[in-house]
């Protein structure tokens, strides 16, 4: 039986620098203080506590943009730690659950489980693509440009070379899309990238959706299966504390439906929940997108299927 991992990690670093807004990186501990380590042992895991990054020695570097870029080398620098402790986890057999944190980390998630299962597939759920390059960003921020790093199109930069085109366009898939830049879109169409967007799964429903995505990505059902759960890809009714929230999203049974069949597959090998920002809307809305947070990690986790 695969031994999980639980990495509690303030892994979204003091200024959260994938992205402008504060708080992000305090997701971490929320859940922490919500119970979930032992909610997971309750439902039959083994969780080690991986303690806290706290990136420090990174934050207080000098920092300037490179192109549009911002905090570039920190982000770099914070993935690159993400990296070597999700690789180094996947290689002991344990499974990495990676709670951002802002989106960005997901540079390192999947570097590090990809060290370890290079056939691996993706699952990215989220309401944006995340794969503005150098040159199609609009923002700035690095949380919405994870993708193109893995993917290893646009102009590389230097900085960040560290990361390996591990990822093959084939074996990426989204799901919830309802925001996309004008350059994302042509970025999707170029590498024919699958997505199943909000549209897709009013058409087809969820059921469909997620079994129409496996087989896009995984069809003999036997890659290993990297989940990165953006929490905006649910509708803000349902995760209202986000940086970037979406109206028009996944119902709070569609982003568990999600979790439940990519578990029932057997294949999961890596686990992200990003972009839970306690310091954002009332204490309610917060308490309520911390408790989402917990039960998606457990529906991925296999509670609802025991
Ligand atoms: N596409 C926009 C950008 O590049 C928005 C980024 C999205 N924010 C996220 N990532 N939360 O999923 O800035
Ligand atoms: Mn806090
Ligand atoms: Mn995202
Ligand atoms: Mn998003």
């Amino acid at each position: 039986r695969r031994v999980p991992f639980l990495r509690l990690k303030v892994v979204g670093e003091p200024i959260s620098g994938g992205q402008p807004k504060a708080g992000v990186d305090h997701a971490p501990i929320h859940l922490v203080n919500a119970g979930l380590p032992q909610q997971l042992k309750e439902i039959g895991w083994e969780v080690h506590f991986g303690g806290h990054h706290q990136f420090e020695e990174i934050e207080t570097t000098n920092d300037p943009p490179i192109g549009k870029l911002k905090r570039p080398r920190l982000v770099s620098s914070v993935c690159k730690a993400v990296a070597d402790t999700v690789g180094a986890h996947a290689k002991n057999g344990v499974l990495p659950v990676t709670i951002g944190g802002d989106h960005s980390l997901a540079m390192g998630t999947i570097s590090g489980t990809f060290s370890q299962y290079p056939d691996a597939c993706v699952i990215w759920v989220d309401a944006h693509a995340d794969i503005n390059t150098i040159e199609t960003t609009e923002s700035g921020n690095i949380h919405g440009m994870p993708v193109s790093f893995l993917l290893g199109i646009g102009t590389s930069v230097p900085e960040f070379s560290w990361i390996k085109p591990v990822l093959r366009p084939e074996r990426l898939v989204y799901i919830g899309l309802r925001d996309l830049d004008i350059g994302e879109k042509q970025l999707l169409k170029q590498h024919g990238i699958k997505a199943f967007s909000m549209h897709e799964v009013d058409k087809y429903g969820i059921g469909q959706v997620v079994e129409k995505a496996l087989d896009h990505v995984n069809p003999g059902r036997d890659r290993p299966i990297h989940l990165s759960f953006d929490v905006d890809a649910l509708d803000p009714s349902v995760a209202p504390s986000t940086g970037t929230p979406v109206r028009g999203g996944l119902t709070f049974r569609e982003g568990h439906y999600i979790c439940e069949a990519i578990w029932e597959t057997g294949l999961l090998i890596g686990l992200d929940i990003m972009e839970v920002n306690p310091s954002l809307e009332d204490q309610k809305s917060v308490e309520q997108t911390v408790a989402v947070g917990c039960s998606l990690i457990r529906s991925a986790l296999g509670e609802t299927l025991l």
